[in-house]
Formats: C-alpha cells, structure tokens, sequence
C-alpha cells in the first residue's frame, strides 16, 4: 500500500556563522596600521512558508535532511563575508509544526504564513570591529555561532469548511469532483484516496471549501485500513458530511449501519460531537439506491440530520446539496469568530536574557545564561587573548563575583552551559591576568 504521506520528521540544520577576522592594515610605508579584520556573516535561516500551490508533505518525505549556508568568514580590509542564503520550504495551508516531544511550535494556516524554524548563527566580531581604546589592536577575532539543528515534525491538518466522511468507494471523491474543479483520483477499489482532496464550491453567495478523507472502515481508530489518523483532516472543518454508498452490493452493509459505523469512528477519535451533520445518500443513478431512500430517510432525519438523495455521477441533487452545506458554513462562519489567525507558540526563552544564574552542583559549579553561553560559543580557545577577552566579559557581566559568593574557590571546576557545556578550572586571578594582557595584543605582527 503506498504511503500515506501528510506526517514528517524533518531534520534540520541552519548556517554557521562565518568567523570574524584577525587581520592588521599594511600599506607601503606604513607597516603597522590599525586592526582591519571583518565581521563573519551570518548563516543562513531555515524558514517555512504557507504555499497554495504545495498540497502534499511527499518533497519533504523524499529528502528529509536540510541545510542552510553558512556565512562566510570576514576578510582582511574590513570585508565582511557574506550571509548564507536562508533556504525557504514551502508547506501546505493547514501545516502543524512541533518538536519530536510533540510539543507544538507552530500553527501554519493562510498563505504566506511565514515561520523562522531554524535560526541561522550570527556572524563573529571580527578584530577590528573589538578594537576599543584600551584594546587598540586585538589579536583575536570571535567566532561565528552555529546556526540551529534540530527534528521537528510537520502534520497536515486540512484546512476545509467541509469534511466528507464515509467508507471506501462511497463516492466521496466523486462528489468532490462533481461540485468543485478539484479532479481527484476515482476508482471502483477501495483506498483509492490516499490525501485528503480539497475542492471550492460555489453555492449562491457562499463559497467555501470541502475536503474528502481517505475511507473509514469499522476498526479504523485501531488502526484498520488507513487508520483513523486521516480524521486529523476532519478536525478543522467546520461541517461533516456522511456520503453513504446506496448502491453497494456488500453483505451487511446498508445506509443505517454505515452511518453508525462511522459515526463510532468518529466518536473514538473525539472532539467532533459538535460538529454540524447532514447526510449525502450516493448513486441514486441506481434504481436499488434510488429505493433505499423511502426506507431509511425518517430514521436519519430522526436524528436530526438532513438527507440528501444525489448521484455524483449524474448530478442529481447536487444543487440541493452544496446550497445547504453552504447554509451550515455560512452559519458556523457567522457563529464562530474571523478566520483564526496564525497560533504561534513560542518557544520558551531564558526568562531574562541579560542574566545568569549560578549553582553549587557539588562537585562544580554551573553557570547558566544566554550571554555567557553565547560567548563561549564565540570564543577561540586556541587564542590566549580570546579567552582573556571571556574572562573580561565574564567578570563584567558579574559571573566572577557570584561564583565567589556562591563559594568557588581556585581550582573548582566551573562549567558554562548545558549539555555540551565548557568545563574550566577556575581561577579568580584570570580575570587579573587578561586586564594585563588585553589591551596590548599578542599579534606577533604588533610587536
Ligand atoms: N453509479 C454511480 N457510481 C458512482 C457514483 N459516485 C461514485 N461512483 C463510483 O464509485 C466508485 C468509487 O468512487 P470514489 O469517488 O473513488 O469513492 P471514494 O469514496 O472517494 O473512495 P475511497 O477514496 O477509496 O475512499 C467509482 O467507481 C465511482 O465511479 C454515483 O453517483 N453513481
Ligand atoms: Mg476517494
């Protein structure tokens, strides 16, 4: 059976920043000019964007894995080197993004709906843009930062006024094609619809959308035939309707049943009681269908739903039925506020950013924060200098003064961050020692 593809796991990686320059400015006759090494630029962002004309998530099943470009690293003669091209997915109306935890990101819905969902690294200071009057000519430039990986999963949820609901074979595609210009694939198999079809319709002054889903057979919600979780497609819509088969020749089967049958699908996968019903009773064309109306439309209207006799083969009734879906859109989009807008679930950031936290974890001491994770990610620990310029930065922001309070002694262990943290063995005098070595330099080129 050929996969069902409207659930993705994408793997993704944003562009690195290009690292900042160290670079000194040489022109004949004067030997030693200022610092002149360029910023890095920044790497390239993973964003996705509401696309019309992209129905399906089957690009994104293929190639699963994307990348952005990493800006380029800064250049002597204060060049900075260029961004990495963001790269831009386009995903259907309706997209559902979350994490692997399947904690919910974002909402896609309308076209054009953008959405950041790997940030691109920044770029690194290069040497001349860290020059200031006490460090007049830095020989060491910071790093560009890397750029987010990270798995989310795309679902799609069909965006449509109308759910049709009913076993395979009902007819439901067909209706589809009868009353809208979408041209679903139809045939006398079952499961022939594997995606959700969506069609506008036209009905008087109303115009709204309606939407097939793959046919439900009794054990779906257990994972029977396609599975239930094609009903994801119903759970926006604001309108179901049953498009039941009058015409089939299975033993067992009649109208009544199939409408129980499904309806106890439905039931098990919840949160669809309060959606408006009516009723298509299909393939009227044949004369035992034709005669099956008489029988079960009182025990269908009992229930409160209207019945509609049509063919989607001949077009009969067609007209009654899409007037009166329009009259239940036009009356849940008159109940229900504006079309609902982009939900946007931030994810959750450091409560304050220009913090940091320290903690007595026993054996060492942790520090937390966005800064001071940040610059360790900026720093060139091969560079004596880089790592004095931390230490400086360190202590200015305060960290030095809470690890002595908190009861660090030299010699600790301080780890900055959190998993993939930086492990130091603290020296209170460190701070000292870069006051000393960081306004001079230790570009060989300066001495
Ligand atoms: N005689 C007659 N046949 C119909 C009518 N509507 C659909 N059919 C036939 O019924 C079969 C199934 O139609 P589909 O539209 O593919 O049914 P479906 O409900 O979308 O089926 P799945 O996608 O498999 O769930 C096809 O052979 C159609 O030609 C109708 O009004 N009259
Ligand atoms: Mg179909």
């Amino acid at each position: 059976m050929p996969s069902f593809v409207d659930r993705v796991v994408l793997h993704l990686a944003a562009g690195a920043g290009g690292h900042g320059c160290v670079s000194v400015h040489r022109e004949k006759f004067k030997p030693l000019g200022g610092p002149d090494g360029g910023n890095g630029g920044r790497g390239g962002d993973i964003v996705l964007v509401v696309d019309p004309n992209t129905t399906t998530l089957l690009d994104y099943h293929r190639s699963p894995h994307r990348k952005a470009r990493n800006g380029a690293p800064g250049e002597g003669d204060n060049r900075s080197g260029a961004d990495g091209a963001d790269i831009v997915l386009p995903v259907p109306d309706g997209t559902l993004v979350s994490t692997r935890d399947g904690e919910e990101l974002v909402d896609l819905v309308g076209a054009g709906t953008r959405f950041v969902v790997a940030k691109g690294g920044n770029g690194g200071l290069g040497n001349a843009a860290l020059a200031s009057k006490r460090r007049r000519a830095p020989g060491f430039a910071l790093l560009g930062e890397p750029g987010d990986t990270l798995d989310v999963v795309l679902e799609l949820k069909s965006v449509a006024d109308v759910g049709l609901v009913g076993f395979p074979s009902a007819g439901k595609s067909s209706l589809i094609a009868a009353i809208s210009s979408a041209r679903p694939k139809i045939a006398d198999y079952p499961f022939t619809t594997l995606t959700p079809n969506l069609g506008v319709v036209e009905a008087g002054d109303v115009r709204y959308t309606v939407a097939d889903v793959p046919g439900l057979i009794e054990g779906a919600s257990e994972g029977r035939g396609l599975g239930h979780e094609f009903l994801r497609h119903v759970e926006r819509c604001k309108a179901l309707v049953h498009v039941v088969d009058g015409a089939t020749m299975e033993p067992g089967r009649d109208p009544l049943s199939d409408i129980d049958v499904i309806e106890a699908e439905l039931e098990k996968h919840g949160g669809l009681d309060d959606r408006p019903r009516m009723v298509a009773l299909n393939k009227i064309d044949v004369p035992d269908a034709r005669e099956l109306v008489d029988l079960v439309r009182a025990d269908i209207e009992a229930r409160g739903w209207r019945v509609f006799p049509v063919s989607a083969a001949t077009h009969e009734g067609l007209r009654e039925l899409t007037f009166a879906m329009g009259e239940l859109v036009a009356a849940a989009r008159a109940a229900a506020p504006p079309p609902e807008a982009t939900r946007l679930v931030l994810r959750p950031t450091a409560v304050d950013d220009s913090g940091f936290t320290v903690t007595n974890e026993g054996e060492r001491f942790r520090v937390r924060g966005v800064k001071p994770e940040r610059w360790i990610r900026q720093t060139d620990f091969t560079n004596d200098e880089a790592v004095g310029f931390l230490a400086d930065r360190l202590a200015k922001l305060g960290v030095e003064d809470a690890l002595i309070k908190a009861g660090a002694q030299a010699g600790d262990e301080v780890v900055i961050g959190g998993e993939d943290a930086v492990i130091f063995d603290w020296e209170p005098s460190i701070h000292a020692g870069s006051e000393l070595l960081g306004p001079r330099g230790t570009d060989p080129r300066l001495q």
